[in-house]
């Protein structure tokens, strides 16, 4: 199986993690689509990573995808329930802490544009989803251990992808006094060996 993705992209974390977790023997192939001259777009049309080829050579793009082919192989243990209703409930969460992500991508590339050309409205509008959405994880999470149910999840996983990659990008950026479940539980998370073998580096 080989995974064609970056060292610093949190939705290329999020599969890393996975298949650490699941100790799925996997070769990286270390490509981003913002380098000059890369083959993302051969493995996803949409010239995005995290890509995975698995080893009958089917391509498979968009990481909740990739989650849930590494599923389908039934390897221990699962990150997603066995009932079809809380399955969705974990994606839904899942698909909550990427869209937080999505908006910490959109105000990064943002702030890469030339200072004049910036839109501090556009700023604004993803910082909006941004704090709304951890309000909104902070809740759900309470005194909980985990996100959904007694167990660790793709849920918990994406979300401390999502967190880690915004403090490595915008370490300024305060979203812990407000939330210290949300804190201590991204504290928990990171400390896990398929995280702590997954820094993002620069
Ligand atoms: N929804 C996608 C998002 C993937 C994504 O946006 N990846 C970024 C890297 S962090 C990318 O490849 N961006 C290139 C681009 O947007 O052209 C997923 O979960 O895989």
């Amino acid at each position: 199986m080989k995974l064609i993705g970056s060292l610093t992209s949190p939705y290329v974390r999020k599969i890393r993690v996975l298949l650490l977790e699941k100790g799925i023997p996997f070769e990286f192939v270390n490509d981003s689509p913002w380098e000059p001259g890369n083959h993302v777009a051969e493995f996803n049309p949409l010239g995005k990573v995290p890509a995975l080829v698995t080893d009958t050579g089917e391509i498979f793009f968009d990481s909740p995808i990739l989650a849930d082919y590494l599923e389908t192989l039934g390897v221990y243990p699962p990150e997603l329930p066995t009932d079809a209703l809380e399955v969705l409930r974990v994606k839904q969460l899942e698909a909550l802490a990427d869209g937080i992500t999505d908006a910490a991508v959109v105000w990064l590339l943002e702030t890469r544009r030339a200072a004049e050309k910036q839109d501090a409205a556009v700023i604004e509008r993803q910082r909006g989803k941004m704090e709304r959405g951890l309000d909104a994880v902070e809740a759900r999470l309470g005194s909980h251990e985990f996100l959904y149910g007694g167990q660790f999840s793709r849920a918990d996983i994406a979300m401390a992808c999502g967190l880690a990659w915004i403090d490595f990008r915008f370490p300024a950026y305060d979203w812990r006094s407000s939330r210290p479940a949300l804190a201590a539980h991204t504290a928990r998370v990171l400390a896990r060996p398929s995280f702590e073998q997954t820094i993002p580096v620069a």
